[in-house]
């Protein structure tokens, strides 16, 4: 796969002027988020695994076969950080959602070990509300027993309270899982919605 970076946009405003698909990934500090995003990407240390939670405060843009984007949204949830970084990070996810300017799907990270936090209930309803596609994509699904796995799927989406239909997608970037089904479902929206040029 044909990945090149392309720019930390610290704001909506300073985004690709090339308008192209993009897939955002999101999910809480320490979700496993930059893990996943190489997993898919294929590289090491494209996103960067920072042992620092909440580091990543910018919209990082990588450009993938030069026909869409994988957009690394910061983290959210992180204890430490002020009211005020997280005043602006709900601000910024809104008015993302919010953007009709080109087509846009998300994957929404949830590590299959723990309980979705508030927040994460909160993006999920501000998803379905914007009428974006999305997924879920159950991140170190190597860590929760074989055998108990299924139900932790369905609590996942039973405490999101996202509609049973949403996919799901179970991975796990340590065995190298999911990134096949999560690329079909790329795939299968850029068939929907080709960009003209
Ligand atoms: N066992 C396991 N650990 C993972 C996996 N993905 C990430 N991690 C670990 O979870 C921690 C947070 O990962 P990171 O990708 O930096 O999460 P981020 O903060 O959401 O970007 C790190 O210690 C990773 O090694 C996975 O698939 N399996
Ligand atoms: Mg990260």
């Amino acid at each position: 796969m044909d990945v090149r970076f392309v720019t930390s946009a610290p704001d909506l405003a300073s985004r690709p002027e090339l308008v192209l698909p993009e897939f955002a990934f999101l999910g809480r500090s320490n979700c496993g988020k930059s893990s996943l995003i190489n997993h898919f990407l294929e590289r090491v240390g494209m996103a960067k695994t920072s042992s620092k939670p909440g580091k990543t405060r910018l919209l990082n843009y990588f450009l993938v076969e030069d026909s869409f984007y994988i957009v690394d949204l910061p983290g959210y949830g992180f204890a430490k950080v002020s009211k005020k970084h997280r005043a602006i990070w709900w601000d910024v996810f809104q008015r993302y959602l919010a953007c009709q300017d080109r087509p846009l799907a998300l994957f929404h990270l949830l590590d299959s070990r723990r309980e979705p936090s508030v927040e994460d209930i909160e993006v999920s309803s501000w998803m379905v509300r914007s009428g974006h596609p999305f997924a879920l994509a159950a991140t170190k699904i190597d860590k929760v027993s074989i055998n108990s796995r299924a139900s932790r799927y369905s609590e996942i989406i039973q405490s999101l309270g996202v509609p049973a239909s949403t996919p799901f997608f179970p991975t796990s970037a340590k065995d190298r899982m999911g990134r096949l089904e999560m690329l079909a479902w790329v795939e299968a929206l850029l068939e929907d919605n080709p960009v003209e040029g």
